[in-house]
């Protein structure tokens, strides 16, 4: 298929048959990937994939390009009035947006650059990104309101800063593909429909916590890694970059494991992962797409948060895996 004979993001999501008002609020946020992708690209000639004088809500020193990345956001955000309010990892408290209309509904929740540790090497970030729908739109949004909307998520997405910028989306009815194309600055449809095979032999985890893993964890990577000759009758690979929407990526590509489990170290109980703008979105795009998403005992997307900032376990992909990592959890 050549170039031109490429589908554009603003035509399929009106093949979506999405409200105008959510269209507008999905190319903004495409809008702003653009451009963060375009910031990515040159931060080594500008100087800026640096740490940063500051430090977020969990603790951890900013990295330059994760201040930049979210001003572009809050700033590209702000232009589509159906947003009422954001959620950004890089800010403590809710975002207002003062140039909302009166009918804003939605509240756009972000990780503007996540796997921002992999900057300074060269290797794939990205951003993720969550549209919730609020019960009734207010002039000035409240947080309660934000955290009970939390199931009423709409649409999710990542945006993919690798050797081509992708854009996977989904509004609820299938997984989209888009890569940006560089010379002409737009999206360009490379797959519909998305499957997550139900199958695997691929997980994802950092090996280097095993002594703090779950019991179910911890059995379930011995099973794993004992091959041809254990229980599992076939060889695993293992993968891991220390960024998850490039882990995640794989999932969408050949399927397998993604795990961030409960650790038993200080802080780790609920995982690293935060549910509003990473656990809640990987888990809503892995679902459309025929695969499973839990936290060990219970669906992801079924967390009731009571805070913005709350952590959540994640383990998702190939059903059959995180089905099996569920009868674990429910056994040992
Ligand atoms: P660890 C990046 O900081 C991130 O939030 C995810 O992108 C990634 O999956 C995870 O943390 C990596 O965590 O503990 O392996 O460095």
């Amino acid at each position: 298929m050549s170039v031109s004979d490429r589908t554009g993001l603003a035509v399929w999501l009106k093949s979506q048959a999405a409200d105008v008002a959510l269209v507008d609020c999905l190319q903004h946020i495409a809008a702003s990937c653009k451009k963060i992708a375009h910031l990515v690209a040159r931060a080594p000639l500008t100087g800026t994939t640096g740490i940063s004088q500051q430090t977020n809500i969990q603790g951890e020193t900013q990295k330059q390009l994760d201040i930049i990345s979210n001003d572009v956001m809050v700033e590209q955000l702000r232009l589509s009035p159906h947003i009422a309010a954001m959620v950004s990892e890089e800010v403590p408290d809710l975002i207002q947006n003062p140039d909302a209309a009166q009918s804003a509904r939605f509240v756009v929740c972000f990780d503007p650059l996540d796997g921002s540790s992999n900057i300074e090497t060269n290797a794939a970030i990205g951003t993720i990104f969550s549209v919730l729908e609020l019960d009734a739109p207010e002039a000035e949004v409240r947080t309660k309101s934000v955290l009970q909307s939390a199931s009423n998520q709409i649409a999710a997405g990542y945006a993919l800063y690798g050797p081509s910028t992708l854009l996977v989306l989904t509004t609820g009815k299938s997984v989209a593909i888009f890569a940006l194309d560089p010379d002409e600055g737009v999206f360009l449809l490379l797959e519909d429909h998305v499957n997550i095979p139900e199958q695997t032999s691929e997980f994802a985890i950092n090996m280097a916590y095993q002594r703090f893993w779950e019991p179910a964890v911890s059995n379930y990577i011995v099973q794993c890694v004992a091959g041809e000759t254990g229980p599992r009758k076939k060889a695993f690979n293992m993968r891991w970059t220390g960024s998850m929407v490039a882990d995640v990526h794989r999932l969408f590509v050949r399927g397998g494991i993604f795990l961030y489990p409960s650790l038993s170290k200080p802080g780790g109980a609920k995982g690293k992962l935060r549910f509003l703008y990473e656990a809640n979105p990987m888990a809503f795009l892995v679902e459309v797409a025929g695969g499973a998403a839990t936290t060990g005992t219970g669906s992801i997307r079924l967390i009731e948060p009571d805070r913005l900032h709350q952590r959540a376990p994640v383990i998702l992909g190939s059903k059959e895996e995180v089905e099996l990592l569920e009868n674990l959890h429910h056994t040992l």
